[in-house]
């Protein structure tokens, strides 16, 4: 599977994984687009939008609230375990658009979540933010300071966290492999950062079950699944 470039792992001092969906969708999260996809009963191009929390604040919590239960009855699968084990033999770091959190909780330690976290809250005003730690007495939730609380996520029309996307263009820029796992690659700009690492010389390589629209530029694209390819990656690199 990997034989073709387990020279260039065993070299490489930095590998970026770019992740989406897909690397969760063995730990039961519904991928966005696949056939069991958020798109069959919401559609997240409509309820993931500030226009959607703010026309019906109560039906997109509604919806975080589902996800979030079932992300928290999720666990880390065998591909964000690999990931995480490999911090032991390399450097890496982890550019995700999972609001998951499902690689933290599989012990990666270097994590950037390009597109927020379900398991944080901010107020629409003040500066609050937290952890989510407990049920919410009313949805919407409100904070302290009596404005709607939201979930701390990036809509599409939201600009990403600036400090965290500068970062990742710095991960993307000095890796020596990057492995995207498991993303359409059609949400912009985060499908940018396979574009920075190959401008650099990175060695590209693509887990997937299906084609991408980057599939055929990559110097390796694996057509299986995350949970089956990533653990193959420990057995050379251990
Ligand atoms: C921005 C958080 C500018 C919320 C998400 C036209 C109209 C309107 C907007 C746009 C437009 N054209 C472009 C845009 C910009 C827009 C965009 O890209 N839209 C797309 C849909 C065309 N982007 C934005 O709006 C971004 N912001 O551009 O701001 C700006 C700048 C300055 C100032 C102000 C504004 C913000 C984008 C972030 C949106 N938030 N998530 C939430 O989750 O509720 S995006 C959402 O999609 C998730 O994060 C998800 O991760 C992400 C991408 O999807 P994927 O992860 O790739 O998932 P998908 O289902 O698509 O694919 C899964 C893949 O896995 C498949 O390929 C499948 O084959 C594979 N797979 C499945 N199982 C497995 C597997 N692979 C391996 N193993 C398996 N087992
Ligand atoms: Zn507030």
């Amino acid at each position: 599977m990997w034989d073709v470039i387990s020279d260039k792992l065993r070299q490489a001092k930095k590998i970026v994984f770019v992740t989406g969906a897909g690397i969760s969708q063995e730990s039961g999260i519904p991928t966005f687009r696949g056939k069991d996809g958020f798109w069959r009963k919401y559609d997240p191009m409509k309820l993931a939008t500030i226009d959607a929390f703010y026309e019906d604040p109560k039906l997109v919590w509604e919806w975080y609230e589902e996800r979030r239960k079932n992300i928290l009855d999720a666990n880390p699968n065998p591909g964000h375990v690999a990931i995480a084990e490999l911090e032991k033999y390399k450097q890496i770091s982890v550019l995700t658009q999972n609001i998951d959190g499902l690689h933290q909780r599989a012990g990666s330690s270097s994590v950037y979540e390009l597109h927020g976290s379900i398991i944080t809250i901010r107020c629409t005003v003040c500066d609050f933010n937290d952890k989510i730690t407990s049920e919410f007495s009313q949805i919407p939730p409100l904070c302290k300071c009596g404005n709607m609380l939201r979930p701390d996520v990036v809509w599409f029309g939201e600009a990403l966290p600036q400090k965290v996307w500068e970062s990742a263009i710095e991960e993307a820029r000095s890796c020596d492999v990057m492995v995207v796992v498991g993303t359409s690659l059609v949400v912009s700009p985060a499908n940018l950062l396979p574009v920075y690492a190959r401008q650099n010389g990175a060695t590209m390589v693509e887990v997937n079950i299906d084609q991408t629209p980057m599939s055929s530029s990559m110097y390796l694209s694996l057509r299986t699944s995350a949970a089956k390819a990533l653990p193959r990656l420990v057995d050379i690199l251990s």
